[in-house]
């Protein structure tokens, strides 16, 4: 069934309208990837300052890497799921739609999307602290712990961006430049606690934009949407699509 609020979402989705998606790891949940805060979350299980930041890889690499092989291999093992799907279509179906994620895990590509900001960097990719070199690694489970930059042999880390480190500015430009011009803003599956992140959407409001959020949970930004779907990514963000397709045939 339709709700009037689908609805209405849908016919704010212009053709030529400006939309930014800023995903969190609810959306993967439904693939079988842990989130971090909620029920079964990661920082439930293990602290964040042991495993995700500058001084823990410094202090313990060896753990820190294990960690992320540990993770790596939960998701190689999933698929990307229907709001995975819903957002690749709509980048292929909206000229001026811009994907901004948290997420490390390589799901919205794997369903088909393209031009996406991982803010917080990639769980496939490594990166050599002496050169800088960023490189695709897809191997489960990692041949070597740590592993070792093939050109110069210094230890590798992951490509990711931990607490206390910032965001690689081309990244957060073009999602600040991105928010500050959208017509329409979907936060999706996002605690929206974590920043600079979290503030992208006050950005989007207060140039004007429509924000929209999808999650079962209210966050800290639900009293700034003008739109809440309590409901899982999976179902609301494809509800939305067939909305969209029936209004646009007629
Ligand atoms: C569903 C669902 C379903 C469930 N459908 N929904 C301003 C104020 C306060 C603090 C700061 C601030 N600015 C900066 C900070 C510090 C810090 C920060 O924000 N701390 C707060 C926690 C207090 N930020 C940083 O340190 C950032 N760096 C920075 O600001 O640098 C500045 C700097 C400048 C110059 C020099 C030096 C520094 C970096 C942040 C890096 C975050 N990294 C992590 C981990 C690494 C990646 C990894 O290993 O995986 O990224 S933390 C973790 O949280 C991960 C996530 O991307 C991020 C956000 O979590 P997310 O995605 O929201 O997940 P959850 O679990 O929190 O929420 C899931 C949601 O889904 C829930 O709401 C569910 O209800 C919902 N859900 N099922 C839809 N089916």
């Amino acid at each position: 069934m339709i709700t009037e609020e689908i609805r209405r979402v849908a016919e704010l989705m212009e053709p030529g309208g400006a939309i930014v998606v800023l995903t969190g790891a609810g959306i993967s949940a439904e693939s079988g990837v842990p989130t971090f805060r909620g029920p079964g979350g990661l920082w439930r299980q293990f602290r964040a300052e042991d495993l995700a930041t500058p001084e823990a890889f410094a202090r313990d690499p060896k753990l820190v890497w294990e960690w992320y092989d540990w993770r790596r291999g939960l998701i190689a093992k999933v698929e990307p799921n229907p709001g995975h799907r819903t957002l690749a279509r709509w980048e292929a179906r909206f000229p001026e739609f811009v994907l901004v994620t948290q997420n490390i895990d390589g799901l919205h590509a794997r369903a088909g999307s393209k031009r996406i900001i991982e803010l917080h960097g990639n769980i496939w990719k490594t990166r050599c602290p002496e050169e800088g070199l960023v490189a695709d690694n897809a191997e489960v489970p990692l041949k070597a712990i740590p592993p070792a930059c093939p050109s110069c042999g210094a230890m590798l880390r992951p490509h990711i961006v931990w607490f206390g480190e910032p965001l690689d500015p081309a990244d957060i430009n073009q999602a600040w430049a991105a928010s500050s011009r959208c017509r329409l803003m979907f936060i999706v599956g996002t605690s929206a606690v974590v920043h600079p992140a979290a503030s992208l959407p006050a950005l989007a409001g207060r140039a004007g934009a429509q924000i929209i959020e999808i999650n079962p949970e209210p966050t800290p930004l639900s009293p700034y949407a003008n739109f809440s779907f309590r409901g899982k990514a999976g179902e609301i963000l494809p509800l939305l699509d067939e909305t969209l397709s029936k209004i646009s045939t007629g």
